[in-house]
Formats: C-alpha cells, structure tokens, sequence
C-alpha cells in the first residue's frame, strides 16, 4: 500500500512524489512549443527538460501527446503514437524515473508498457473502449482521474448535485470496474480532477476537502498546476500562477495527497519538504 510498484522502479509513497509534467504537443499551455514543432517531437529537447526536471526532484516524469485542454481537437492514434512512444523509449534508456502516460488510448497503454512506462494516467479514468482490458494486460499502476463531459465542452458549463458526492462515486464505480478486469486495488491511484469539467467554486470545494477521497485508502494525484482555477482567484495570468499553485500544492500535502502533478519542480520539492516538515514536526 505504501509502496507503488510502477515496472522496474518502486516509489515509496510515505514520502510526497513529485510528477513533472512533460507535454509532447502543439499547443501545450506551458511547455512553449519548444518540445514540439514543425509538426513534431524535439526529443533532444525533452531530454533536457527531462533531466532538468529529475535534477530538481521529480521521481515521476508524466509524458502527454493528446492536449486535454478545454477546446483542444481530437489526436489521431498514429499522432499519439508517434508523439509518445519515441519519448518513453528515449527516458526509459537514459534516465532513473518513473515514467508515467498520459493517455486514453489503449495501444498507447499497451506500447508504452512494452517500452519501460511506469505508470498509466487516465484523464478518462479507462473509460474507453478496450482501455480497461489494455491496462489490465500490463502490470502497471493506473491512475483514475474524474472529468465531467469531455474536454470540447467540459468547461461550458460544469454542474453537479454536489460535486464531493459525484466525483467520489465516479471514482469508486471506476475502481470496481477495474476489479472486475482483474486491475487491483493495490495498482489504483484516484485524482478529482481539477479543471476537468468544473467551475472555480468546484475545484476549492474539491481541494477542501481530500479527505473524501482520501477515506478510501487509494493514493491520491493532485494536479493544480498554473490552471485556471488559481487565475481566477488571483486574476492572473499562466506565466503569473507559480505562487497561487504552489499554495496548492500545501494543502494537498496537508491532506495526505501522495503524488504532486507539477510544472515548477524545484519550487514544488521545497514547498513539499517544508509541509512535510511541519506536519512530521521535524526534519
Ligand atoms: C490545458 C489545460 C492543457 C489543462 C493541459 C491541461 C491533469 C492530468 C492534465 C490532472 C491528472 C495540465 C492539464 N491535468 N492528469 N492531465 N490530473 N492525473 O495542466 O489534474 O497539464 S492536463
């Protein structure tokens, strides 16, 4: 339960895991395009960042080829592939990390695990047809995320009974679905999903209150980095939201949230050291 067994590399998760995100698309929100241009993947790039970002702290690094932001078109399956597949092969050869997935796409799953991927993140929690099966051929840790709709419109205009209530029942309806595939509880990650089909109101009504999730004994994946939620209480924009995220990233680690989804590794490893510090009341 403590221990995460993603592969070939174990991550011990009494301690708070740092994830960078490391997008390999267009129209990344924060990565500039630099990883990505003249319709493909600068692998000599990633590789820097890659390893900047292990440098700084990060024990999982969380590889994307499909842009879930709000609005984003679809990604044909060969794009995906192509995007994703040569960046897995290329860190799992030359760097010591976990190399998580961001993905949906079940040929995806299947060949990232084949080529050294640690962990599966699923935005639509393998809610996909043949995503279930595919994560449950692997022997991978997978991590289920709540979104409300789909990413074209899931911002339009987010509404819930109570969104503490949906997003646990969701969440616990998708782990018995994978129990039913054969998936173990002891390979499952939840994730409410910030951003994902809710408004600002929702999101803090969620980071208030973890523990819902928390109760049922899965580790928990908090990503709030530089979205919008923190650009709408701070009324700033992408390149300003370090320190609102960074807030964030507090009181995720105050509730107990194991793994930390991050643009700003250096700045998230200390924030992290020192909640922890604090909760431990020691060093
Ligand atoms: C535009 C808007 C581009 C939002 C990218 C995003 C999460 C995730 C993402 C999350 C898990 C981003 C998001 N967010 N996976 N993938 N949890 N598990 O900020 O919160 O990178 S995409």
């Amino acid at each position: 339960m403590r221990q995460l067994v993603c592969g070939n590399r174990i991550l011990n998760l009494a301690e708070t895991q740092v994830m960078g995100i490391l997008n390999v698309t267009p129209d990344s929100f924060s990565d500039g395009g630099t990883l990505y241009s003249n319709q493909q993947v600068r692998l000599d790039n990633v590789i820097r960042r890659a390893e900047a970002m292990v440098a700084d702290g990060a024990t999982i690094l969380d590889v994307g080829g499909e842009s879930t932001r709000p609005g984003a078109a679809a990604v044909s399956l060969e794009e995906e592939l192509s995007r994703v597949l040569p960046v897995v092969e290329k860190i799992a050869s030359e760097l010591d990390v976990v190399i998580s997935v961001d993905t949906s796409t079940p040929s995806v799953i299947t060949e990232s695990a084949k080529l050294g991927a640690g962990l599966i993140n699923d935005v639509r929690a393998l809610g996909r047809a043949g995503a279930l099966e595919a994560a449950a051929n692997t022997d991978l840790p997978i991590c289920l995320m709540h979104m409300q709709g789909s990413p074209a419109t899931m911002q339009d205009a987010p509404l819930y009974d109570d969104v503490l209530d949906d997003v646990e029942h969701f969440l616990l309806q998708r782990v018995e679905a994978c129990e039913v595939v054969g998936i173990s509880k002891d390979r499952l990650l939840l994730d409410p999903g910030f951003g994902f089909g809710k408004s600002i109101e929702h999101n803090l009504r969620l980071m208030n209150n973890l523990d819902r999730l928390k109760k049922h004994g899965l580790p928990l994946l908090i990503g709030t980095s530089r979205k919008s939620m923190i650009g709408a209480v701070l009324d700033n924009e992408v390149e300003q939201r370090l320190p609102g995220s960074l807030a964030t990233v507090a009181i995720a680690v105050m509730q107990g949230a194991e793994i930390i989804r991050v643009h700003d590794v250096a700045e998230t490893v200390d924030v992290v050291k020192m909640t922890r510090a604090v909760m431990a009341e020691t060093v």
